[in-house]
């Protein structure tokens, strides 16, 4: 049994709406469940002890400052596990260099110690709200989406759909065939990552490959008259290292350094390797993957934080775009609600689960669409979504279309003028060739999403 720190770490008297006008805190909303034999309030106070100033005990050097910078329970409601918690702005550290505030520190708080409590079940945060001297204080992003379109010659206000993919196969492409690869998409694309594990593997030396995509990038250009757009892996453990992976590939790039953007595997590299870009280098797109994030943002975790909280420290540390699942239309874990961890990098105002934020001002964070998604697919997620003002990479969708990878490019952004018209895909498909192609391309997915499709495309059954 620990003591009950109740009377200190809890005030249920604070006001959540005077805690926000005030401006003095950041707020954090968890569900957490408390072990059996430990009170809910008294679990709870426990956790924001050891998420601020206390532990498991009194101890004899707490003075009155320290007090005055305690983390406080201040909303409990046993019933639906939320527990919601002010953290006083001083709590969080501080560069020595500039003053700003990191992610890191407030990870470390807010999701640190609390995570392995011997008297806590489970606790999960899934919303926060960062007040405006905390907005001021975090970097944001140095570049956005319109930086793409700019480069594709596009509006720079609602410059619709980039169509991209991921290069496949995942590994194993020698340098010469992923240059190649690369290059045939690009033939009706704009815009290819890394998969994520690519970097400078022994088979596809970054020396050797970054020169070749460049050249395919350079022919592509010249052979469609459109700019083309690569996310280039920079992802190392060493600060050096990635460094030394982002001035080569820029060195390549030359001229077209404007062309490419930096992919970091942020959720397994860490907050320090996605500043370390984002302040390194200010001027690429910051490609933020987020693989392995679902083992805290899984909804059957019940630790961690949710997408939505990882998409918003995204945003905060200064992701141009983020990876944001396919809200139940791809191959990952997601649902159609998803949609909140889109609009909550993407608006300068949004209320989420349990916080209203305002962003005055911060560059928007882009949502990345990705995951087993193909042109079938795209209309009802665009449906769902409400636009289209985003990157989607369709790795197996393009790279899977029967006639060629340039083909299923096409027929990506054939699905995005097909919801823009509001037209029936199957309709759509009739004058649309690419697209009616990508329905014998991924006959599954046509028939559970566009049943009697072979009737009305002249198309025999497999
Ligand atoms: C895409 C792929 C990506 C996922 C990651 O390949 O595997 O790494 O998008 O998921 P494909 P998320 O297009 O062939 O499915 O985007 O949800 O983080």
């Amino acid at each position: 049994m620990s003591l009950n720190q109740s009377s200190r770490y809890a005030d249920l008297n604070l006001d959540e709406q005077a805690l926000i006008d005030e401006g003095r805190h950041i707020l954090c909303a968890y569900r957490m469940k408390p072990k059996p034999g430990t009170g809910y309030l008294e679990g709870a106070a426990h956790f924001a002890a050891e998420s601020s100033t206390g532990t498991n005990v009194d101890v004899s050097t707490t003075d009155d400052f320290t007090k005055g910078v305690d983390a406080l329970v201040y909303q409990i409601d046993e019933a639906s596990e939320d527990m919601r918690i002010a953290y006083p702005l001083e709590l969080f550290d501080r560069n020595i260099t500039d003053g700003r505030m990191m992610i890191a520190s407030f990870l470390t708080l807010t999701i640190g110690n609390n995570q392995g409590m011997g008297d806590i079940e489970h606790a999960k945060m899934y919303d926060f709200y960062v007040p405006p001297r905390a907005v001021q204080l975090f970097d944001g992003p140095a570049k956005d989406i319109s930086d793409l379109w700019r480069v594709l010659g596009r509006p720079i206000v609602d410059g619709g759909f980039i169509a991209g993919t991921i290069i496949k196969p995942k590994l194993g492409l020698r340098p010469k065939p992923f240059a190649e690869a690369a290059y045939q998409f690009w033939m009706g694309g704009d815009f290819i990552k890394n998969d994520e594990p690519q970097g400078n593997q022994t088979f596809a030396p970054m020396k050797e490959v970054i020169p070749l995509v460049v050249d395919a990038m350079a022919r592509a250009q010249d052979d469609t008259g459109d700019a083309k757009l690569f996310s280039a892996n920079i992802t190392a453990d060493c600060h050096n290292e990635m460094v030394a992976r982002g001035e080569f590939i820029l060195s390549q790039f030359g001229e077209f350094a404007d062309h490419c953007a930096f992919l970091v595997d942020g959720y397994v590299g860490g907050p320090g390797m996605v500043t370390t870009a984002r302040r390194w280098f200010p001027n690429q797109y910051l490609h933020y993957h987020r693989a392995g994030h679902g083992a805290v943002t899984s909804p059957s975790a019940k630790r961690g934080y949710t997408a939505y909280v990882l998409a918003k420290m995204s945003r905060l540390q200064g992701a141009s775009g983020i990876h944001v699942g396919t809200m139940g239309y791809g191959k990952m874990e997601g649902e159609r609600d998803d949609r909140a961890i889109a609009y909550i990098i993407e608006r300068d105002s949004y209320t989420g689960p349990a916080y209203h934020q305002e962003w005055l001002g911060m560059k928007p964070t882009t949502p990345i669409i990705s995951g087993g998604m193909n042109a079938l697919r795209l209309p009802g997620f665009f449906e769902n979504l409400g636009h289209g003002n985003l990157i989607n990479t369709a790795g197996g969708g393009s790279y899977g279309h029967i006639d060629s990878p340039a083909a299923g490019a096409v027929s990506l952004r054939q699905a995005y003028q097909c919801w823009l018209a509001g037209a029936d895909p199957i309709e759509w498909a009739k004058d649309h060739r690419e697209f009616a192609r990508a329905f014998e391309s991924f006959p599954q997915d046509a028939d559970a999403l566009y049943p009697g499709w072979r009737d009305h495309l002249g198309v025999a059954a497999a």
